[in-house]
């Protein structure tokens, strides 16, 4: 039988693929990981409960046929060229990804996007519809998809079917600025399971269909009316530390560090920041305090290098290329004031790494620098925590990153109040090794006892018991 045929008990739905195409210089393809935090997440838990994985390829105006791939099936969903636009970069990164991140960036309202955005989705959800077996579970990811668990539910109400969404669900005030915010709130509740990073996000959610829609709320549960119950609660996201942390004391990436260092003139401290480039983040105001340190005189670019790695991402966005000019202009004019010793003191990199590298990074930072401006999680966080040998190292987190809820022990900063950020950056780097290895050792403990594993069982659990609660009630 092809994968095809073949129907699945547990399907992830998203919309990218967890797998990118690479065409080889002689016309050969093959497909690697795709970069990013849902896949970094999402990635073991396929590979260890198998299923299928639904999703667009990363291509416009082409058909993949279904494949396997370690161990689960990958379907691939079409999408035109205007849809790619309209839907993709326009209604979820345009409309929705700024919007949801306290509107960092101003959200754009097109109805033709919003159109196109409905039809993908229908789209995805006939596609579930099609591989998803009898009584299967279901789990849509993420703001692309906020209207396929209804839809879902009205094709095949065998379905038990959770939602979880990787990006901070906003203040009601900024929600109801949407035209389509009723539809997008009947969506969401056609799952059984509403999963958000942080509880704020579920009681804000919560609050919303209280004032928005018809159905009865109860605590953390929204009766829809002739249909079945919706939950909505917390399930902080996070790594496969133990694999992180294998692959980081492996040999060959403790050979990779070393390269690093030597590369880079053996520093006395390294300050590492690890992006996509986009500008929640927070880069500009990152970079911008870092280099006030250096101009100041409050670090020496010959013992000091800020290293920032920032993944290509979303380049065909507006707001995306004018921040990666921004930064480029930004990195330019301060490496021309403060010039290091044979290298400058920032080093940027605006390309993707093999996570081999990440980890090797990881390995020799010596201070971790995490500034978001809003962020659902932040996984590199965590990467830091589970690569980073021994205790001393540190991490600067931003208040506003969904991590900074469990890892209470970080330097924290206001992303926003520059001077603030500068006067922790350089905390920090000096502050006694008994006070980083204390914060370093609760920090990894959270990170270790905190698996994607733990994650994915907790919200499946949860998904497979509360699913049954109102057919039981019912009969
Ligand atoms: P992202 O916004 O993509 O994820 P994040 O959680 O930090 O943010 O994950 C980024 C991932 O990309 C990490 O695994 C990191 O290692 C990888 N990465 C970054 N730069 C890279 C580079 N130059 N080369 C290779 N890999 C690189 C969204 C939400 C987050 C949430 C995750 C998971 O925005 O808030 O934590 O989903 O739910």
């Amino acid at each position: 039988m092809t994968a095809a045929h073949l129907k699945a008990s547990f399907v992830v739905v998203a919309n990218r693929l967890s797998v990118d195409r690479v065409t080889e210089d002689d016309g050969s393809v093959s497909w690697r990981t795709a970069p990013g935090g849902l896949v970094t997440a999402l990635e073991p838990v396929m590979r260890q409960r198998g299923g299928a994985w639904v999703g667009w390829h990363g291509a416009s105006d082409e058909e993949v046929e279904p494949f396997e791939h370690e161990g689960y099936t990958i379907q691939p969903v079409p999408l035109s060229h205007s849809e790619v636009e309209e839907y993709y970069e326009g209604f979820s990164n345009a409309t929705l990804w700024p919007l949801f991140h306290d509107s960092v960036a101003f959200p754009e309202f097109h109805r033709e996007w919003w159109d196109a955005y409905v039809t993908v989705n229908q789209r995805f959800a006939e596609k579930t519809a099609e591989v998803a077996e009898d009584g299967a579970t279901v789990w849509v990811q993420d703001y692309q998809l906020l209207l396929v668990p209804q839809l879902l539910r009205e094709m095949r109400p065998d379905l038990r079917i959770g939602f979880f969404l990787h990006i901070p669900f906003p203040p009601v005030e900024l929600f109801q600025q949407l035209p389509w915010r009723r539809q997008i709130l009947e969506g969401m509740l056609g799952a059984d399971l509403v999963g958000t990073q942080v509880p704020g996000g579920a009681s804000n959610f919560l609050r919303l269909v209280r004032t928005r829609t018809q159905h009865k709320v109860e605590r953390d549960r929204v009766r829809v009316e002739g249909s079945h119950t919706c939950v909505a609660r917390a399930y902080p996201i996070s790594i496969d530390s133990a694999g992180f942390e294998e692959l980081a004391n492996s040999p060959e990436v403790i050979a990779e560090a070393e390269a690093l260092l030597d590369e880079l003139g053996h520093p006395k401290q390294v300050f590492l920041g690890v992006d996509r480039l986009d500008y929640t983040k927070g880069l500009r105001q990152r970079v911008r305090a870092m280099g006030e340190l250096f101009q100041e005189g409050k670090l020496d670019p010959a013992d000091v290098v800020f290293f920032q790695v920032a993944t290509p991402s979303r380049e065909r966005v507006d707001e995306y290329r004018r921040l990666r000019d921004d930064i480029d202009l930004l990195v330019g004019r301060i490496n021309s004031e403060v010039g290091g010793v044979g290298r400058p003191a920032i080093v940027y990199r605006h390309s993707s790494f093999p996570r081999s590298t990440m980890a090797a990074l990881y390995r020799i930072a010596d201070v971790m620098v995490v500034t978001p401006l809003r962020d659902g999680m932040n996984l590199v966080a965590k990467e830091y925590l589970a690569c980073h040998p021994g205790e001393d190292g540190a991490l600067v987190l931003s208040e506003f990153a969904g991590a900074a809820r469990e890892l209470r022990q970080a330097y924290m900063v206001n992303p926003y109040d520059l001077n603030g950020m500068k006067d922790v950056l350089l905390h920090a780097a000096t502050d006694s090794p008994r006070n980083r290895r204390r914060r370093m050792r609760a920090l990894k403990r959270q990170v270790r006892e905190n698996t994607i594993e733990a994650w994915a069982d907790r919200f499946i659990d949860d998904l497979g018991s509360l699913g049954r609660e109102p057919r039981q009630q019912e009969a």
